[in-house]
């Protein structure tokens, strides 16, 4: 819940304000086959070609494709809290996944449209090139965002579903991190920015902060850590992530099938949106795979974004002599094509 942030951020970091923010009337999409002026789709893979990335237009972000398939969703190990469980089976759809929380630069081009209102936090000290990840956003920013993106794409942008980034997040693991993780914080800084040893030098008067250096006291420019075996980077760590789903105490009754877990019949009424993946303020336990957190969806701070989804509703067959299999230690490899 919020007070895992507010806990281990120390007040002064923190600029959580309940700050209502009206979402903008979606725009109707586009026809999912319509070309928006100026965009034209450029696709790429990784080095050893099995992960395919795509971008729609070319200030759009970048978009890691995925196959679907079926997980288990939740707290395997028992180290977490009850609202982690019970574990259960979600079968996932072809979806695609922003490879990166979207950036300061990106969201500033929805502002210039006249579709998006301001991030409420300025620019951290380090985020002088708009790489950083933007913050200082609400839920109802972010959904403004992506309502932007159906428009300018022509495609069916949202948010993710909280099954969905938890699938992209795992990346098949079933441990609490995608990095063989030691029981040591020495580790994380390996692998995602969070509550360091830089940030205890920047601000001296942080209690706490885990033995390591990753060199960003606040936020670091998107991709600066290793992606998970899945090719997508910062789920872990950097900042927090808004997904769609409404707060829920525990996951009894949640669906199945990936869709959002919202409030029957009140779509964008919830109290709580939630939001996963642990951030520069936190430590190595806020960033477990299962770990979520919500808050009210006119909420920001300055730890909190968010990355982007589309739905992938007519993926072509995976071509076995294009795309090597994937190895037994990946199922469900991604593969998809927008
Ligand atoms: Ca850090
Ligand atoms: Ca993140």
């Amino acid at each position: 819940m919020t007070c895992l942030r507010i806990a281990l951020i120390p007040a002064f970091l923190l600029t959580l304000i309940g700050a209502a923010h009206a979402a903008p009337a979606a725009p109707p999409a586009a026809a999912d086959d319509t070309a928006a002026a100026g965009c034209s789709t450029t696709r790429t893979r990784s080095a050893d070609r099995r992960i395919g990335y795509f971008r729609h237009c070319p200030d759009t972000p970048e978009m890691a494709s995925f196959r679907g398939g079926r997980y288990a969703m939740g707290d395997a190990i028992g180290s977490g809290q009850p609202y982690e469980r019970p574990i259960h089976d979600v079968t996932i759809a072809p979806f695609a996944i922003g490879r990166y929380e979207v950036t300061r630069g990106e969201y500033q081009a929805c502002v210039a449209a006249g579709a998006c209102s301001e991030a409420q936090v300025p620019p951290l000290a380090d985020d002088t090139g708009g790489r950083h990840p933007v913050v200082g956003v609400s839920w109802h920013q972010a959904k403004a965002y992506v309502a932007w993106l159906k428009v300018r794409t022509g495609r069916p942008y949202r948010l993710p579903t909280e099954a969905e980034w938890e699938y992209a997040a795992r990346a098949s693991a079933t441990a609490n991190f995608t990095w063989n993780w030691g029981q040591v914080d020495t580790v994380t800084c390996q692998y995602a920015n969070a509550l360091d040893q830089s940030a205890k030098a920047r601000f001296p008067e942080l209690y706490w902060a885990i033995t390591c250096n990753d060199s960003f006291p606040q936020t670091a420019p998107v991709g600066s850590f290793p992606p998970n075996t899945w090719g997508v980077h910062d789920m872990q760590g950097n900042v927090w992530e808004w997904v769609e789903d409404c707060w829920h105490p525990d996951y009894s009754g949640a669906p199945t099938d990936g869709r959002a877990w919202l409030e029957p019949g009140a779509e964008g009424t919830c109290s709580k949106r939630v939001n996963r993946g642990g951030g520069w303020g936190n430590g190595s336990s806020s960033l477990r795979l299962s770990n979520r957190d919500a808050d009210p969806a006119g909420n920001y701070s300055d730890g909190l974004g968010f990355r982007v989804a589309v739905s992938l509703a007519r993926p072509k067959p995976v071509d076995a002599a294009a795309v090597p299999a994937a190895p037994a230690a990946v199922p469900a490899a991604p593969a998809a094509s927008p």
